[in-house]
């Protein structure tokens, strides 16, 4: 019944690389056939029998790049286009190129589910792990100081923040602070062309771990989590151990932008509730996280995007809570989070959308649990970056964050003030006018 069950769900096709880094040679489809089947791209053609196979260009050239034999050899006339095109095992089909539209150096379409996706052949496949912890958030903006010597990673920072024995940082993000060239510690700065931005902002020191969404400057409106967990710090030092086959030159430009000053300790609150680390783009639980409310779901990031490279993604996930009959509130910067295509889709479906200043942190409540991360709400955030994010399964911090966002969210905008005014004063005049009757 089983094996009945997961075929429903099993594409013939698994997986096409058609580009490998290198050379072509080492292209190939693997495929399953239930009986005998036949492999097409509309030149060629490969015959199988019942199993899973793996047909490369050459076999030498596969095992060279990959490590072990393929079973099939491209028969003359199949070869794989680099510009997209479709290949089937007997009349199922996909088109690549086209059904997604990624056709870089290194891609992997691969099916899973009975839907199609893509990966580069370099990353990584870390699970989502939790662990039960008792830890404490912070909402910034905050004067928060970090001393104890860690491993810290982030998109960029302010070298005066924290006391970093070895730092990972994006080789090329708008501003690196010149300061960070500066330093005799470690400075490793990441680079790749499959991970588009290292975005990533936590530190690890032993069993203790910070994930935040702010790089380590904590004016804005944003997070910061901390907790001791053996099994998490463990996973996020091999993320960084991983991540270090990127290393790459030092930028070559740096900026001397100061250190912007908090004059305060943020608000906290302390938790003992389970965890989960997700690393992006390997698993992403964000859209189920955001789907799975049913009484309230409140966003509040600096904006959204709903460009995606296949059906699915945010606005169906923001949709799908709508639908269970959640309240949707989305919370947007007041300067950056303008976008009247993301608003008027969202008001469309009956989202109520506001403003905030000064929003960086991006964070989600659903119902009882809080989700935050690194990723910025579209593609880049939630498939192309390096980005980690933390749901934390606790109602208390679910509601002191979703209480932190509302009242922020009722805050009146600064350009309705004159003509509250304006309105107050008709109010006076109207009853002084009365009171002379
Ligand atoms: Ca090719
Ligand atoms: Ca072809």
């Amino acid at each position: 019944m089983k094996s009945i069950l997961l075929s429903l769900f099993l594409l013939s096709i698994l997986e096409i690389c058609p580009n490998p880094y290198g050379s072509d040679d080492a292209e190939y489809v693997k495929f399953y056939c239930p009986s005998e089947c036949v492999l097409s791209d509309g030149e060629g053609v490969i015959e199988a029998g019942p199993g899973v196979h793996i047909a490369a260009r050459n076999k030498t050239a596969f095992y060279r790049h990959f490590g072990f034999i393929p079973d099939i050899e491209f028969s003359k006339n199949f070869s794989l286009s680099n510009s997209g095109e479709e290949v089937c095992v007997n009349d199922e089909c996909f088109f690549y190129g086209r059904d997604i539209e990624f056709l870089d150096e290194g891609v992997v379409y691969f099916s899973k589910n009975g839907s199609w996706d893509f990966r580069y052949e370099d990353w990584s496949d870390f699970e989502i792990i939790t662990d039960f912890v008792s830890g404490r958030l912070i909402i910034t903006p905050s004067n928060y100081r970090f001393d104890k010597p860690a491993m810290v990673a982030s998109y960029t920072f302010s070298e005066e923040t924290i006391n970093a024995e070895e730092l990972f940082i994006d080789a090329s993000p708008p501003n690196v602070p010149c300061k960070e060239l500066e330093l005799d510690r470690p400075v490793h700065f990441l680079a790749s062309s499959s991970y588009r931005n290292f975005h990533y902002k936590f530190a690890v020191s032993d069993s203790f771990v910070i994930v935040t969404t702010e790089n380590w400057r904590f004016a804005k409106k944003g997070y910061i989590i901390e907790f001791e967990s053996q099994k998490i710090a463990g996973r996020l030092k091999k993320l960084l151990q991983n991540d270090l086959r990127y290393e790459s030159n030092k930028p070559q430009r740096c900026s001397h932008w100061k250190k912007a000053e908090v004059d305060g300790e943020g608000k906290e609150i302390t938790f003992e509730s389970s965890v989960t680390l997700f690393i992006l783009p390997d698993r992403n639980p964000v859209f189920d996280f955001i789907s799975s409310a049913k009484k309230r779901l409140y966003i509040r990031v600096p904006y959204m995007d709903f460009g995606w490279y296949k059906s699915g993604g945010l606005f169906d996930a923001i949709k799908g809570a709508k639908d269970n009959g959640a309240e949707v509130v989305v919370i947007l910067d007041s300067v950056y989070g303008r976008r009247s295509e993301t608003i008027e889709k969202l008001e469309e479906i009956g989202v109520r959308v506001t403003f905030d200043e000064k929003i960086h942190g991006k964070a989600v409540v659903a119902d009882d649990r809080l989700l935050i991360t690194s990723a910025n709400f579209n593609m880049f955030g939630f498939k192309l970056n390096r980005e980690i994010g933390l749901i934390i399964d606790d109602a208390g911090v679910a509601n002191f964050v979703a209480e932190d966002m509302m009242k922020s969210e009722h805050k009146m905008p600064l350009y309705l003030i004159p003509s509250l005014v304006a309105f107050v004063l008709s109010l006076l005049i109207l009853a002084r006018t009365k009171d002379k009757f």
